[in-house]
């Protein structure tokens, strides 16, 4: 192996099926400090360890990256930076419950509350019991209901936007497909042509926060769960897991209708059939907080090669 092969350590785990890959050593020295600031100076100057980390032939299409950071405010144990296959997210929470059971797994948490920096504010998550964590998320809340698209091939959709640490459009089902695991692509096709009519007709959250999280609902498979759902990820791919924002964009509108009263849970499946659980306090500004539980198991640690020689060096990059 050549001298100049770069080396970066991983750490691997699943949450509720959705897996997510820690970068616990390997990103490019430099001084620069905070979730905001590595975030733009490594989509600006070091894509590539994005793509080699998260594209094929070393990652796949629905893995989710994680880059470890070194916390700026002593009262947090670390900040971290998402991303996946097509670029950046904002939040991630089946991805902070698999960074807490790497943190765990390496020896990095603290008794009680461990609070992480990351993009969208500080998120605490506690030492995992059995793999399960519960993540108290940033503030979450509905910024316009029932708002209608016209989607091509599918007609007018209503929905739902909301923020619970990223841009989701909430919907019900189409009549015409069942939120189950055999309609995967079905899904995806509808979800997709969803958010291309959010895009064409210039429909966002605040701040023209772009909405590229779809999350359609439908009627849980039994009595474990009150709802489950299918969530378009940034890209063509889905949620494998019940999705923590998507979760808590869900909690935010169901206690805006009066749905959620704060402190009652809400079981959340995704389209595995696996569950997050939820539960909201209000806050004086409006919006809720979320909490968020799911369970984590670690699969692997591994060290990443990328060698000069390797013309997929960089991950094969999809380009539409
Ligand atoms: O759990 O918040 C989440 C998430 C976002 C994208 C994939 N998972």
């Amino acid at each position: 192996m050549s001298d100049e092969t770069k080396k970066i350590k991983v750490v691997d785990s699943h949450t509720a099926g959705e897996p997510t890959r820690v970068v616990v050593e390997g990103l490019p020295e430099a001084d620069v400090a905070g979730p905001v600031a590595w975030r733009d100076f490594l989509s600006e100057e070091h894509d590539w360890l994005r793509t080699a980390v998260a594209c094929e032939p070393r990652g796949h299409e629905a893995m989710v990256g994680a880059y470890l950071l070194e916390p700026t405010r002593a009262d947090c144990v670390a900040g971290v930076v998402f991303f996946n296959n097509v670029g950046y997210l904002h939040g991630c929470l089946h991805g902070t419950i698999g960074l807490t059971v790497t943190l765990a797994h390496l020896g990095r948490l603290s008794n009680g509350d461990n609070r992480i920096e990351t993009p969208t504010g500080i998120v605490t998550v506690r030492p995992p019991e059995d793999g399960w964590v519960e993540v108290q998320n940033v503030r979450s809340w509905r910024y316009a209901e029932a708002v209608s698209v016209e989607v091509p091939e599918w007609g007018v959709v209503h929905g739902d936007v909301a923020w619970g640490g990223n841009w989701f459009f909430l919907i019900e089902a189409p009549d015409t497909i069942e939120v189950n695991f055999e309609n995967l692509p079905q899904l995806t096709d509808f979800t997709c042509a969803v958010r291309d009519a959010l895009n064409a007709n210039g429909i966002t959250g605040a701040a023209k926060g772009e909405i590229d999280h779809i999350e359609v609902f439908g009627p849980p498979a039994d009595n474990q769960a009150d709802s489950k759902n299918f969530v378009l990820c940034p890209g063509r791919e889905y949620d494998r897991s019940p999705c923590g924002t998507g979760t808590s964009a869900k909690l935010a509108c169901l206690h805006a209708s009066g749905k959620l009263q704060p402190g009652q849970i809400w079981r959340q499946a995704g389209i595995l059939n696996t569950l997050f659980e939820g539960s909201v306090e209000e806050v004086p500004e409006g919006g809720v907080i979320p909490t968020v539980k799911g369970r984590a198991f670690v699969t692997a640690q591994a060290e990443l090669y990328i060698q000069p020689s390797d013309p997929f060096a960089y991950g094969i990059v999809y380009s539409p």
